[in-house]
């Protein structure tokens, strides 16, 4: 006998899941020297969002969605640092402690990485780097390993709220992709006392959501 219509249609928990299928999790820059309170560029309470990514991170993968980890990865010498012209401590060198994923985060071994700013390049986005000679800018594997897997939303977390996922974010939705950003699983550097509501207001003009997750 012919099946009825209804035996054949997905249960609503199949249809959230289906539906969530095209969305992939960027988790940025969760490094020592920005997580770790020895870190060298360390961003207040950002070890307080770690079990909320974490949640984040297992909800992503329970569902058979992509992972991205991005990593700030720096040479000892780029005009990235105070020391060499530009604006931060030494932070995050590759192959240092600092760069180490914070050893509270679940770092899922089959996930994607990518890391930034490994020829001295500059810029805070996952998914491009600028050249700090000729300010020609980049693109980093980030949406080429999205593409791949067709997705086209990015849920984004991590550090720094107001430089790495803020500039992540906006590049996501400049690339087209729907993009959410959750206050409970980001923290900002706050150089400048509002720099975090700055930022979160960037993030909405340009078509971001704000939630929490
Ligand atoms: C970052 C400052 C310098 C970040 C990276 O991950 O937000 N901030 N380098
Ligand atoms: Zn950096």
């Amino acid at each position: 006998m012919r099946k009825s219509k209804s035996d054949d249609a997905p249960k609503f928990s199949e249809l959230v899941t289906l539906s969530k299928q095209n969305t992939a999790l960027i988790v940025v820059d969760v490094q020592n020297d920005f997580v770790d309170s020895c870190g060298s560029l360390y961003v207040q309470d950002a070890e307080s969002v770690v079990p909320n990514i974490n949640r984040m991170i297992s909800d992503a993968r329970s569902e058979g969605r992509l992972v991205v980890y991005t990593q700030d990865w720096h040479p000892e010498v780029t005009p990235h640092f105070a020391k060499d012209g530009g604006i931060w401590p030494v932070h995050c060198v590759g192959d240092t402690w600092g760069a180490e994923f914070y050893r509270e985060l679940a770092v899922a071994p089959d996930a994607d990485f990518v890391r930034k700013g490994t020829g001295g390049e500059d810029g805070y986005s996952g998914f491009s780097v600028r050249d700090p000679q000729t300010g020609n800018s980049s693109d980093t594997a980030m949406e080429r390993i999205l593409r791949a897997r067709g997705v086209e939303r990015v849920d984004v977390v991590g550090i720094a709220t107001d430089y790495c996922v803020k500039e992540t974010a906006l590049d996501a939705r400049k690339r087209g992709f729907s993009t959410v950003v959750y206050c409970n699983c980001m923290k900002s550097v706050d150089l400048e006392p509002g720099d975090s509501d700055l930022a979160i207001d960037a993030m909405i003009e340009a078509g971001v959501e704000v939630r929490d997750a």
